[in-house]
């Protein structure tokens, strides 16, 4: 058969007309997404649903009632510039958590400016902080294939990144030992996408170092900090939805064999960044594998808690309700497991959370996951999860 011969216009037409398919395919995709997400909100608006709470002690009480812990995290820069945030850890608290202060390289925060060198001023000033309003600290994170320094891809490699981690956590552990209560030793290591057999994530230190940089780490934090609680962090674990049980399946296989292994691992960090419109929380299939890590002889923590806006309505009232709902039904379902030992929020106050930027609304309103308001009023979330504490039983 006869071809016409590719003109430089026929290309430019046919890749404008695949772009315009691919592009009507994109918007029909956001318009259904679009649609389902806003039959979901309806849904969770109309449930009638009561956040009544006795008195008014802080969270932190009545989470230690019942031998848990409330904390929330912060960056060096809120907690500093704004003195009346810093009281509100102090009143709502018992555990802080630094947003980016221990990560090798996280916004103004550099904790590996060099290869060789480390730069503790705004981490320990987090650990004092929290020394002085009698917070206990946890330490976020060690080894994440995020946040690593520019210098990182251009210095480490198959021969000497097994040196590198052992130096980053040897000395970051070390200097802290005594005043870290836990540690998010390994972060985020799962990714069924990234299609090993064994779910683990595509990152620098499994190519370099092989699937043992997982038990390698946790085993130099133990001998760096023998008091430390030794954490697996990760996300994308609390919903009754294909890719979360994929995750919750690959965790619970990493922290068998870890365990097989006699890797010092002591606890599951499940971050819990929950998504209001999501309808899809099956309590019992969650019970079922907090269930499965503590018949692991592991504890369990919420490490990164919030509730995120996308397609939820503008009034604010409206919106606290669902979001409060989140709170409540995934935290009562949780703090049901004995070996919960803590609640964590990914910041306390509306008026500092990396949603701000990375998941702002469509309609330009501020978001309001936390359980505090940008004024640091109460909203329908704390009492959510001041009656959850309230429900929980004893440890
Ligand atoms: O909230 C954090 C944001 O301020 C940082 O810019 C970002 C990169 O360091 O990390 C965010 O925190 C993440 C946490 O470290 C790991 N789990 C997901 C959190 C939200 O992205």
């Amino acid at each position: 058969m006869f071809q016409r011969p590719w003109t430089r216009r026929r290309i430019l037409v046919l890749g404008l007309n695949t772009l315009a398919g691919v592009g009507t395919a994109v918007a029909a995709k956001a318009a259904y997404r679009h649609q389902k997400v806003q039959s979901q909100v309806q849904w969770l608006a109309s449930v009638d649903r009561s956040f009544a709470i006795e008195g008014n002690t802080a969270l932190r009480e009545r989470a230690a009632a019942k031998g848990l812990l409330y904390g929330a995290a912060a960056r060096r820069g809120d907690l500093e510039a704004d003195p009346s945030l810093a009281i509100q850890y102090g009143r709502e608290c018992n555990v802080l958590v630094p947003e980016w202060e221990l990560k090798w390289s996280a916004g103004s925060s550099l904790l590996r400016p060099t290869p060789s060198s480390f730069n503790f001023t705004d981490a320990d000033w987090m650990v004092n902080f929290a020394q002085a309003q009698d917070l206990i600290f946890r330490g976020h994170t060690l080894i994440w294939h995020l946040c690593l320094p520019s210098w990182f891809e251009t210095t480490v490699t198959r021969n000497n990144a097994e040196q590198f981690l052992v130096q980053h956590i040897k000395t970051v552990v070390g200097h802290f030992a005594g005043r870290i209560s836990s540690w998010d030793v390994v972060n985020e290591a799962i990714e069924p996408n990234d299609g090993r057999a064994d779910g683990l994530r595509n990152t620098p230190w499994l190519n370099f170092i092989g699937e043992d940089y997982i038990d390698l780490a946790f085993r130099v934090a133990a001998i760096s900090d023998p008091k430390a609680l030794l954490v697996y962090n990760d996300y994308d674990l609390e919903y009754d939805i294909p890719s979360h049980e994929a995750k919750r399946s690959a965790v619970l296989k990493l922290l068998e064999r870890l365990k097989s292994k006699g890797t010092p691992i002591h606890a599951l960090g499940i971050q819990g960044h929950l998504a209001g419109h999501e309808t899809r929380f099956n309590a019992q299939k969650f019970r079922k594998f907090l269930a499965d890590v503590a018949s692991l002889g592991l504890k369990i923590l919420i490490t990164e808690m919030d509730v995120s806006e996308e397609g939820l309505p503008a009034d604010f009232q409206e919106r606290d309700r669902i979001m409060a709902g989140a709170y409540e039904d995934f935290l009562s379902a949780t703090l049901d497991e004995q070996a919960v030992t803590a609640l964590i929020t990914w910041g306390l106050s509306d008026r500092y959370t990396w949603l701000t930027d990375f998941y702002p609304r469509s309609d330009g309103a501020a978001v309001r996951p936390l359980p505090l308001d940008e004024n640091f009023q109460r909203k329908l979330s704390w009492n959510a999860i001041a009656r959850a504490f309230d429900q929980a039983p004893v440890r």
